[in-house]
C-alpha cells in the first residue's frame, strides 16, 4: 500500500532554564547561574531514502529535544533537532500557520516545529544597572504544528487510459518493474513507478473510467501523482471498440480534474496490437491519426515496436509540442 497522506503532530523543544547560582571564584558571591540551551527545531527535509510516508502512519507526534537547563557558571546545551525525512515531492500543509511548501530537490527543507528560546540565568540579570541576584527565566515553550503531508510521486511520464489496456504490462515491460497485471479491470490499485534507460521515471497509475472525478471506479485521487510529470502518455487498446469515444472520455476525466494536467503535452499509445487483425489495426490507426499525429503502437510482445515507442517517446519528452484543447 503506498501511503501518500499522513497527518501529524510535530513540536519544538522547549527552551532550558536559567540557572541561580552564587560566586565565580572561591569568595565571590555575585550571580554566576548559567543561561539554559535553545530548544531543538523540528524539520521536514526531502530525501532519496524514502519512497513514501509509511513512517507516518502509526508513529505521529514527533518532538525536538528540549534545550539543557543552565548550571552554575556553565550554559545548557542547545536541543537536538529532529528531522523527519520524507520523498521527493511531498507537500506539507502546515495547518496551524496554513503555509504550504513542496519539497522537489534532495535536503529541501521546511522548519515546522521551532524550538522554545532559552531561558536567561541570574549570571545576566547582574547588570551595573539592575541587580538582581535571584532572577532567572524558564525557557520559552517549543512551537507546536499540526501537519498534513501529502506525496506527489515524481515522474517524467504519465501512463493513463481506461482500465485493462495494458498500463502496468507496458511499465513492466519497458522497464523491469514489477506492476501487478490481470485480466480485469482496476487491477492496479496505486501508482507504481519505473525508470527507463537514462533514468526516465515512468508512473503507471490505476485506471479511469467515465465519471471517475465524480468518484467512480477508483475515482482520481491519484492522478496528483501525475500532476508534475513532463508528458502524459495515453493508453487506448487496439480492441477498443469506438477510438474517438474511449480517447474523449479519458480527456474529459483529465481536464475535469485539473487545468494542470488537461494542458499537459499527451502522446497516444495503441496497445496490445498483436490482439487484432491487420484489418482492425488499419481502422484504428486511422480514427487515432485523426486524433493526433504524435503516436505509436505497441505490443509487449514485439520488442521492436517496444523500442521504437521508447525512442519516439524519449525525443517527444525533449521536445513537447504545445497542447491544443480537445475539440468537443
Ligand atoms: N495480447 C496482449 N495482451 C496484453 C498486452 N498488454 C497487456 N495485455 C494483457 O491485458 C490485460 C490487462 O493488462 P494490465 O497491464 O493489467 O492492464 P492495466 O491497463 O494496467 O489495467 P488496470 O490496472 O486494471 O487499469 C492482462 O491480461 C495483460 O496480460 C499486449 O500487448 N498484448
Ligand atoms: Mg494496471
Amino acid at each position: 500500500m503506498l501511503v501518500d497522506e499522513v497527518t501529524i503532530r510535530v513540536r519544538g523543544g522547549d527552551g532550558g532554564k536559567g540557572y541561580v547560582s552564587f560566586g565565580e571564584g572561591k569568595f565571590s558571591k555575585r550571580p554566576s547561574g548559567g543561561d539554559g540551551g535553545n530548544g531543538g527545531n523540528v524539520y521536514v527535509e526531502a530525501s532519496n531514502e524514502v519512497f513514501d510516508l509509511s513512517r507516518f502512519r502509526f508513529e505521529k507526534v514527533f518532538n525536538a529535544e528540549k534545550g539543557h537547563d543552565g548550571m552554575r557558571r556553565a550554559e545548557g546545551a542547545d536541543g537536538i533537532d529532529t528531522v523527519l525525512k520524507v520523498p521527493r515531492g511531498t507537500i506539507v500543509n502546515n495547518k496551524t500557520t496554513g503555509e504550504r511548501t513542496e519539497l522537489i530537490e534532495v535536503g529541501d527543507r521546511v522548519l515546522v516545529g521551532k524550538g522554545g528560546v532559552r531561558g536567561r540565568g541570574n549570571a545576566q540579570f547582574a547588570t551595573a544597572r539592575s541587580y538582581d541576584p535571584m532572577k532567572y527565566e524558564e525557557g520559552r515553550n517549543g512551537y507546536e504544528a499540526e501537519l498534513f503531508l501529502e506525496l506527489q510521486l515524481i515522474a517524467d511520464i504519465g501512463l493513463f487510459g481506461l482500465p485493462n489496456v495494458g498500463k502496468s504490462s507496458l511499465l513492466n515491460a519497458l522497464t523491469g518493474a514489477r506492476s501487478k497485471v490481470g485480466n480485469y479491470n482496476f487491477t492496479t490499485l496505486e501508482p507504481n513507478l519505473g525508470a527507463l534507460v537514462g533514468g526516465v521515471i515512468i508512473a503507471d497509475i490505476p485506471g479511469l473510467i467515465e465519471g471517475a472525478s465524480e468518484g467512480k471506479g477508483l475515482g482520481t485521487k491519484f492522478l496528483r501523482h501525475i500532476e508534475r510529470t513532463k508528458v502524459l502518455v495515453h493508453c487506448i487498446s487496439a480492441e477498443s471498440v469506438n477510438v474517438d469515444e474511449d480517447y474523449r472520455i479519458i480527456r474529459g476525466e483529465i481536464e475535469g480534474y485539473s487545468k494542470t494536467l488537461g494542458e499537459k503535452s499527451e502522446y497516444l499509445l495503441i496497445t496490445k496490437i498483436d490482439n487484432v487483425t491487420p484489418d482492425v489495426l488499419k481502422k484504428v490507426e486511422k480514427d487515432v491519426k485523426k486524433i493526433s499525429k504524435n503516436y505509436s503502437l505497441v505490443s509487449i510482445f514485439d520488442d521492436k515496436l517496444l523500442k521504437d515507442f521508447q525512442d519516439k517517446l524519449v525525443k517527444f519528452i525533449a521536445t513537447p509540442p504545445k497542447v491544443s484543447k480537445v475539440k468537443k
